[in-house]
């Protein structure tokens, strides 16, 4: 008989309440790209470290949005192919950056310049510092495209959903 280690469990739950918190503010897989390249331990490491004892104590998901925090552009404009787009997580009220997000859902799109089916791949990429979270895509066109973002905040059960717009120049 396989049986699950609580490790295994809580990674399994937290996996669950990031697809549940996915698919009750409405985005689903083929919209946007929920994060993959997760490992059971890394899911567990969150989960960890939300003061998450067990499944049994997951605090229920909250489509709350947080209001008081949201991402910015570090750099609104960019060269047009391939590029790492810098976004900085802040809590309003202080100004303070916020490491430690988990980012669940994410899409980048030319709807600025009416081409929302127009998509690029979008990869998150190791935080260049506390607070920063970094993507990698690839502009392919000039023009307008907007970054969308959902994420999840230690400590919070609201989610953070921000829709940002940067050029790309030539
Ligand atoms: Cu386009």
């Amino acid at each position: 008989m396989f049986t699950f280690t609580k490790g295994r469990a809580r990674a399994a739950a937290f996996a669950g309440l990031v697809l549940i918190g996915a698919a009750v503010v409405g985005l689903t897989t083929t919209d946007w790209a929920v994060q993959s390249g997760w490992s059971p331990a890394s899911w567990a490491k969150a989960a960890a470290g939300w003061g998450l004892a067990s499944p049994a104590t997951l605090p229920p998901v909250s489509t709350a949005a947080l209001k008081d925090h949201a991402f910015e552009l570090v750099q609104s404009e960019i060269k047009q192919g391939e590029a790492m787009v810098d976004v900085r997580l802040t809590d309003k009220r202080s100004g303070k950056p916020v490491p430690g997000a988990v980012i669940f859902a994410r899409r980048i799109d030319m709807t600025p310049d009416g081409m929302p089916t127009m998509t690029a791949p979008i990869d998150l990429m190791p935080s260049p510092e506390p607070g920063i979270y970094r993507f990698k895509t690839n502009l392919t066109m000039e023009g307008g495209w907007q970054l969308s973002l959902a994420a999840k905040m230690q400590g919070k059960s609201g989610t953070v959903q921000s829709r940002l717009v940067l050029k790309a120049v030539p």
